[in-house]
């Protein structure tokens, strides 16, 4: 495939700075060079910048204006990129994603298909600007990506995504406010309770018929804390209780099976908080089997 590396170094969603070095953490740790090994066509556009934008700083929300700005720039970037190849957007925290999602949306609407929105996060990202507590702007993506009122700031959500076309799994910290609007929904929400009971098979299963069923495109949005924080400390926002490694590349193999992933965000590395590059090397492994990487192609001494 034709792999388009965006980096998004968006570093304002949230108070703690980091995220703006992930974009360069993924160079370091090879992710074009384990895709390129796997026979795809990579190319590197470099960082996108944020537009500049005249906005009056609002005390009950971080950094509006630069988060405005990285909104129109990326979903520029993402559009254009969306109809060449198969974006992959290093993040950044996760606010990058009301601009790369909008984008492939629009995309997605040029060509006449729906758009599907897989959400790997231990957290829904569904506050308005309105309901957040904390301020911080990469808890309200999904919000704004599905159409919810009152981003007024924003660049309109020209193309929203149908609930019904939104899969969260992980989740395991849901705002009571984020709650109360989600089951008001057709989101299909699969926290952690779900998966130790079920497993995470068969809902992404499930959600991956529906995607194909309708000839969708799908994004995938994968928050670094969607996997337990014991294997992938490198987050600012840690959550004990998260997916194993197992978990999480059944995840990834299921979704290189389908053939429906078409574009990807990486979100809320903090290399400043990682240990030696682990969980930059591990985002990378994980893109890796997203894209064909299969576990047998790893040397194992068992079977040699
Ligand atoms: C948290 C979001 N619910 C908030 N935290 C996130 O601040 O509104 N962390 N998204 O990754
Ligand atoms: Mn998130
Ligand atoms: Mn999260
Ligand atoms: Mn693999």
């Amino acid at each position: 495939r034709d792999i388009i590396l965006i980096g998004a170094p968006v570093d304002s969603g949230k108070r703690r700075r980091g995220c703006l070095m992930g974009p360069d953490a993924y160079r370091v740790a090879g992710l074009a060079e384990a895709l390129t090994g796997l026979g795809h066509r990579v190319t590197d556009l470099g960082n996108v910048v944020p537009d500049a934008v005249e906005i009056a700083p609002d005390a009950r929300l971080w950094a509006l204006g630069e988060t405005v700005g990285w909104t129109s720039s990326l979903a520029r970037a993402g559009e254009q990129a969306a109809g060449q190849g198969m974006p992959i957007f290093l993040g950044g925290d996760h606010a990058l994603s009301m601009g790369t999602v909008s984008g492939v949306a629009a995309h997605a609407a040029r060509e006449g298909k729906p758009l599907f929105l897989l959400w790997l996060d231990a957290h829904s990202d569904y506050h308005t600007l309105a309901s957040t507590e904390s301020g911080n702007l990469h808890g309200t993506s999904v919000a704004y990506l599905a159409g919810r009122e009152g981003f007024t700031m924003f660049p309109p959500m020209a193309n929203p995504i149908p609930s019904k076309n939104i899969c969260m799994i992980g989740l395991r910290s849901v705002d009571p406010a984020e709650r109360e609007a989600l089951e008001e929904t057709d989101i299909h929400l699969v926290d952690m309770r779900a998966i130790d009971e079920n497993g995470i098979r068969a809902p992404l299963a499930e959600f991956l018929a529906r995607v194909d069923a309708a000839g969708g495109l799908l994004h995938v949005s994968f928050d670094v804390d969607f996997l337990d924080p014991s294997i992938a400390p490198a987050v600012g926002t840690t959550s004990p209780g998260g997916t194993t490694f197992r978990e999480a590349h059944l995840v990834m193999e299921m979704l290189y099976d389908s053939g429906l992933v078409t574009s990807l965000d990486l979100v809320e590395l903090n290399p400043f908080l990682d240990e030696r590059g682990k969980t930059a090397g591990l985002m990378v492994d994980l893109t890796a089997s997203l894209l064909g990487r299969r576990i047998f192609d790893r040397p194992t001494r068992s079977l040699a």
